[in-house]
């Protein structure tokens, strides 16, 4: 009898420290698999853009690949907003109208160039010479394009303009908006006595 009990003790010794391991990894490996399938993670991998159509209200730049200065002539603008955990890196933009028009921010294309800035009239962002651009957005962050007219045609009522944005990491998100008829001036008129 003492001697089943003594290897009773000496098996559980030896095993229970085994059990205890292999009982911990399986809880760790649950944890990671946990980990890879949460929803913060796949939050956080979504990156999407809105763009508004602000109308003709700045004049940046000027007709051509590389031309980052006014021209006397206003250039359509529209103001961007990202909704991405963590904020993203923009590296590349590119507007394409409906239209024939398109604007990007390489010299490398024959694209017009698309101005980029953080605001309305903060500093172009755009690399002088390749028209480059590399900048951080936060989560919920905007910044603003400007993109010059070809025969007052390009930002007609109704057409359609869709963003591409490329990010440091390689993905890229798109984003549409339509261009809207000014909204037309109200006059009211009180007769006071
Ligand atoms: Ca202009
Ligand atoms: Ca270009």
């Amino acid at each position: 009898m003492m001697a089943r009990v003594l290897v009773l003790f000496l098996v559980f010794g030896l095993v229970a420290p085994a059990s205890a391991a292999m009982a911990a990894n399986q809880v760790a490996g649950a944890r990671a698999v946990l980990g890879q399938a949460s929803p913060v993670n796949d939050l956080a991998a979504t990156a999407s853009l809105a763009i508004i159509y602000n109308g003709k209200i700045r004049d940046r730049v000027a007709p051509g690949n590389t031309a980052l200065a006014p021209d006397g002539a206003p250039d359509g603008t529209l103001t961007v907003t990202l909704s991405a955990s963590g904020g993203r890196t923009v590296t590349a933009l590119r507007l394409d109208s409906d239209a024939p028009g398109t604007w990007d921010t390489t010299s490398a294309t024959g694209f017009w160039v698309l101005g980029v800035a953080t605001s309305l009239d903060g500093p172009l962002l755009n690399a002088p010479g390749t028209m480059e651009v590399n900048f951080s957005v936060a989560d919920g962050g905007s910044f603003v394009l400007f993109a010059a007219d070809l025969q007052l045609s390009e930002f007609l009522p109704g057409r359609t303009l869709t963003l591409t944005a490329t990010f440091s990491d390689g993905s890229t998100t798109t984003a549409v908006t339509t261009v809207s008829a000014p909204t037309p001036a109200v006059l009211t008129l009180t007769y006071n006595g």
